[in-house]
């Protein structure tokens, strides 16, 4: 694959000067940049620079409020709210970790809801903070109704990831974080634009049909995973990250979003656990038997998840990244 070499500090420069371009917000821009340049780090084709395109098309579109300012406040004792006036989430995420991290701390549990909020992005960067602080992390957001329930055709959830993050001793922490549906609608968009078919199971056209045309997908539906059990767990995303914290679902945002094709406006819920919570002093006797079973896992030859994400780190970090020729060059075009 032909494609351009970057440092992670000149891809960095490239985003941030892209998304001020875009007349983003410094501080958004800063805090919006920095998942890109992760998520490229890290081998996350998906969710990496890829994004700048979506991120600036939401803007373009009016879909996101460019200078959005994010407001705390305490529902209860170990409720945290954002509300993100309409910005991109990233922001909104790091206003409120300090107050999770704090109330996670003090209660043993707390969860913080992102309100009205713009999310392009994936999960795993905000679970894998708060486990370098010590936290058991869980994180749902629903997007647009572009899957169909299992049984069914008609667009109803979102991707609606779920991402899971457990601290380790010894290393960097257990993190996983997938889409409820076979993949995420950026895998797609990356088939589309590269023009290469997809599976069958992934999706069916407008008709309903079974199709391995990318494209046919995107105006059609997408699958969730494993049938019915995808299919509750989008639906569980959905009721989490929106009606309990008196937010949108994936149907009402595209609603909302009115044909623009801007990325999905709506919640996410954060929940973090402190161990120590449960364990007192026990927490190293305990955290030793999760080792055991991570070994039996690596132990057989099966990988961990977040293992290839982290070996794409550590080569990032010393060699770089290279970006596809055609989207650096759709990149380059975009103003800033
Ligand atoms: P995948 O189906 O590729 O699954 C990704 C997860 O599974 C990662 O944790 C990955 O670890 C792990 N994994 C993959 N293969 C294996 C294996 N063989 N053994 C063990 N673990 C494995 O990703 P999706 O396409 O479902 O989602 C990609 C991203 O899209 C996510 O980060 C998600 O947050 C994001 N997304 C965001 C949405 C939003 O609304 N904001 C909506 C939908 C998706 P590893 O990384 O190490 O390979
Ligand atoms: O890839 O499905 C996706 C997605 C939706 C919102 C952000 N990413």
């Amino acid at each position: 694959m032909s494609g351009v070499a970057m440092t992670l500090d000149e891809l960095r420069t490239l985003a941030r000067a892209k998304l001020l371009g875009a007349g983003l917000a410094p501080a958004h821009a800063e805090a919006v940049a920095e998942t890109m340049v992760a998520g490229e780090r890290d081998g996350c084709a998906s969710h990496g620079i890829y994004r700048l395109l979506v991120a600036v098309a939401s803007i373009n579109k009016g879909v996101v409020v460019p200078d959005a300012v994010a407001v705390l406040s305490h529902p209860a004792r170990a409720l945290v709210r954002v509300e993100g006036g309409g910005g991109f989430a990233q922001l909104a995420f790091q206003t409120g970790k300090p107050a999770l991290i704090e109330k996670a701390r003090a209660n043993g549990i707390a969860a913080l809801a992102l309100n009205n909020v713009v999310h392009f992005a994936a999960l795993w960067p905000e679970v894998e903070e708060l486990a370098d602080e010590g936290l058991v992390a869980l994180a749902f957001t629903p997007s647009h109704a572009w899957v169909a329930p299992s049984g069914g055709a008609e667009p109803v959830f979102g991707t609606n990831p779920i991402a899971f993050g457990w601290p380790r001793p010894d290393g960097p922490p257990f993190v996983f974080d997938f889409a409820t549906s076979m993949v995420a609608r950026g895998e797609i968009e990356l088939h589309r634009r590269a023009g290469k078919a997809v599976p069958d199971d992934w999706g069916v056209d407008a008709d309903g049909r079974p199709t391995t045309d990318p494209a046919a997908i995107l105006s059609g539906a997408m699958r969730t995973f494993g049938g019915h059990k995808g299919s509750a767990l989008a639906a569980m995303v959905e009721l989490l990250a929106g009606p309990l914290i008196g937010d949108m679902t994936s149907r009402e945002s595209i609603d909302r979003d009115a044909g623009r094709g801007g990325s999905p406006l709506g919640g996410e819920l954060i929940i973090a656990i402190d161990p120590k919570g449960f364990l007192g002093d026990l927490l190293p006797e305990h955290q030793a038997r999760a080792e055991a079973m991570f070994d039996a896992i690596t132990g057989q030859g099966a990988r961990l998840p977040s293992s290839r994400r982290y070996a794409a780190r550590a080569k990032s970090l010393a060699d770089g990244v290279v970006i596809p020729a055609d989207l650096h060059r759709d990149v380059m075009a975009l103003q800033g």
